[in-house]
């Protein structure tokens, strides 16, 4: 077994220290709202931007030096970045990693080579398990890199490539269950067109229904009760992709009588780059009732790609927090650090930096929430604000008992209407003056 960070102490500081290294905020037994903060929480790490990336952009070669990577043969480098991620998760209090297929083991010359290789190491995480608390959140299967999935994976123009794509999502949902995985997810990073000019638009859309009811089989032949989850995302390998923002995801699933099988996991980035805020995508799944995890990042606005950086935004936090609680928690869904370091932040220590920031953001982000939410002024305000449909016209249009005639009738003599102030501008400060409250 090997160990990389035997170097780095992480500790709970508190809301004064200036140790880069340890936790401001994040202070995982305490309790907030009657639940501690881990079980809020439930934070993972994303396994590809921790062991695998190292500062490799469109223009530049790798910046970042990982010592796992001096291990030549493959195999006892999959297993070594293994030791790694469960060494880094202990380390850092979180209790949950997320993994491609691909990630975690090479590609073989066959798929039955794959999956060989991958079985290899899912049996080393299993010995793992026996001595470590940390465990599976979600599984998933790359379908977006490799060159044969260049017109997509099951939205592809290729039977073959289908296929290709059924087998490989096959064994990862076997994986999953063998890992106790809580959830699987599908993101469609091919799943979408480049052109409208050589694409059969409705084919792939019933293709990608298709793949999506043949998983939703085979985990019940198999006997996998994790939850599934689309995850949306406008843009970015393609020009398009099918499962846009989260009403896009929704109205597919309802279109293909899979609205009862799949939730959503939202991510910051994908949210902005769909042209929404992180809240409105969360609040469009929670009163939905299709919340069920979430990708922690956040972009930079500036920018017009997804950038995965690590959440230090308190407002954003904020509001997505506020959002959970309201939903009531997104167990078993978590908050998976989608995240990667800045192609200049080089030290093994960052990593641990990154994911302390992130992790201290989202504590602050649920303190203020939670202080939000205590002092229901929110709520009251949206309340006061809607209250002309608790009694007399407002009330007999919500029951049902009123129609265009009858609406015409009450209205035609009125003259002018009075309207209240919206006062965004107080809500905001509200806001503000709850993440300094919790600071
Ligand atoms: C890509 C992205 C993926 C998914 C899992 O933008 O977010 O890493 O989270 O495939
Ligand atoms: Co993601």
């Amino acid at each position: 077994m090997k160990k990389f960070f035997e170097d780095i102490q992480i500790s709970f500081e508190g809301k004064d220290s200036i140790n880069p290294l340890a936790f401001k905020y994040y202070n995982k037994d305490e309790v907030i709202l009657g639940k501690k903060m881990e079980d809020h929480l439930r934070f993972a790490v994303a396994f590809w931007h921790t062991m695998n990336v190292q500062g490799r952009d469109m223009f530049g070669e790798e910046t970042m030096t990982r010592p796992w990577n001096s291990i030549s043969d493959p195999i006892e480098r999959a297993k070594a970045k293994i030791d790694g991620i469960f060494e880094f998760c202990e380390k850092l209090s979180v209790k949950f990693f997320c993994f491609h297929d691909r990630d975690i083991s090479p590609e073989g010359a066959t798929l039955r080579e794959t999956n060989k290789n991958l079985d290899i190491v899912i049996d080393y995480i299993k010995e793992k398990y026996k001595s470590s608390n940390v465990r599976l959140l979600w599984g998933t299967a790359n379908l977006f890199n490799n060159k044969r999935f260049l017109h997509g994976a099951s939205t592809t123009s290729n039977a073959d490539v289908f296929a290709y794509s059924a087998a490989q999502v096959k064994k990862a949902l076997e994986v999953t269950k063998e890992l106790n995985g809580q959830n699987y997810v599908f993101w469609g990073g091919r799943e979408g067109y480049e052109t409208l000019l050589n694409t059969n638009f409705k084919l792939e859309q019933e293709n990608l229904a298709r793949f999506l009811h043949m998983a939703v089989d085979y985990a019940e032949k198999i006997g996998f009760k994790g939850q599934f989850l689309i995850e949306p995302k406008p843009m970015e390998p393609t020009k398009h992709q099918y499962d846009y923002d989260a009403a896009n995801a929704y109205a597919f699933l309802l279109k293909n009588n899979l609205q009862d099988k799949f939730k959503l996991n939202l991510e910051v980035n994908h949210a902005t780059l769909s042209g929404h805020t992180f809240e409105h995508e969360i609040r469009y799944a929670r009163t939905n009732g299709i919340l069920g995890s979430l990708d922690a990042n956040q972009g930079d606005l500036f920018l017009g790609w997804d950038t995965d950086q690590f959440p230090t935004n308190a407002y954003i936090t904020t509001l997505a927090m506020y959002e959970v609680l309201k939903g009531g928690g997104i167990n078993p869904g978590g908050l998976n650090f989608d995240a990667k370091l800045r192609r200049p932040s080089i030290d093994l220590e960052d990593l641990f930096i990154g994911h302390i920031a992130g992790m201290d953001t989202f504590a602050l982000g649920l303190k203020a929430a939670a202080k939000l939410l205590e002092e229901g002024l929110l709520e009251k305000f949206v309340e006061e604000k809607y209250s002309s449909f608790d009694s007399g016209i407002g009330k007999s249009i919500v029951e049902g008992k009123e129609n265009f005639d009858s609406l015409e009738k009450y209205i035609i003599d009125k003259g002018e209407i009075i309207n209240k102030s919206g006062k965004q501008e107080y809500l905001e400060t509200l806001v503000t003056r709850a993440i300094v409250k919790a600071l």
